[in-house]
């Protein structure tokens, strides 16, 4: 099968990529009308900002471009991202993983776009067969020690 495509057509047809800058190295994002404004916005999780991993809010416009409004601090190293509604409070909350500080972050939502400070829940690590190059176990130890 072949195609064609007329050059003007597929000209007028796509748009050009816009970046956004959310933070150093983004690793997840969800798309939520965070601020009630009934228009799609992001949530980003990101690495390594300032040493620590931080969320960035992206306000959405309605028309396919988005502007960071803010951003706050997260665990450190966040890895993935739920938002969802955790203290059944009715509002939205965003919990991050994350693996340098081993724990669970949840910054419960206010409602009007804002989200508190990090309430941390340490996650206990799991017995680990450490093993050499050949497979041989070296230890088996729960980790963090
Ligand atoms: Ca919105
Ligand atoms: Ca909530």
């Amino acid at each position: 099968m072949v195609l064609v495509a007329s050059p003007v057509l597929a000209q007028s047809s796509l748009k050009s990529r816009r970046d956004y800058i959310v933070g150093d190295h983004p690793v997840g994002v969800v798309t939520t009308d965070y601020d009630g404004d009934g228009l799609l916005d992001l949530i980003t999780i990101n690495q390594q900002t300032a040493g620590r991993g931080d969320i960035a809010l992206v306000k959405g416009f309605g028309d396919g471009t988005f502007r960071k409004v803010s951003s706050f601090i997260t665990g450190i190293l966040p890895t993935s991202m739920v938002y969802s509604d955790v203290n059944n409070d009715g509002i939205p909350d965003i919990v991050v993983s994350s693996l340098t500080s081993q724990d669970v972050s949840v910054h419960l939502g206010n409602g009007t776009g804002g989200f508190g400070a990090r309430l941390s829940t340490l996650v206990v690590g799991h017995r680990t067969a450490w093993r050499s190059a050949t497979g041989t176990a070296i230890s088996n130890r729960t980790s963090p020690s």
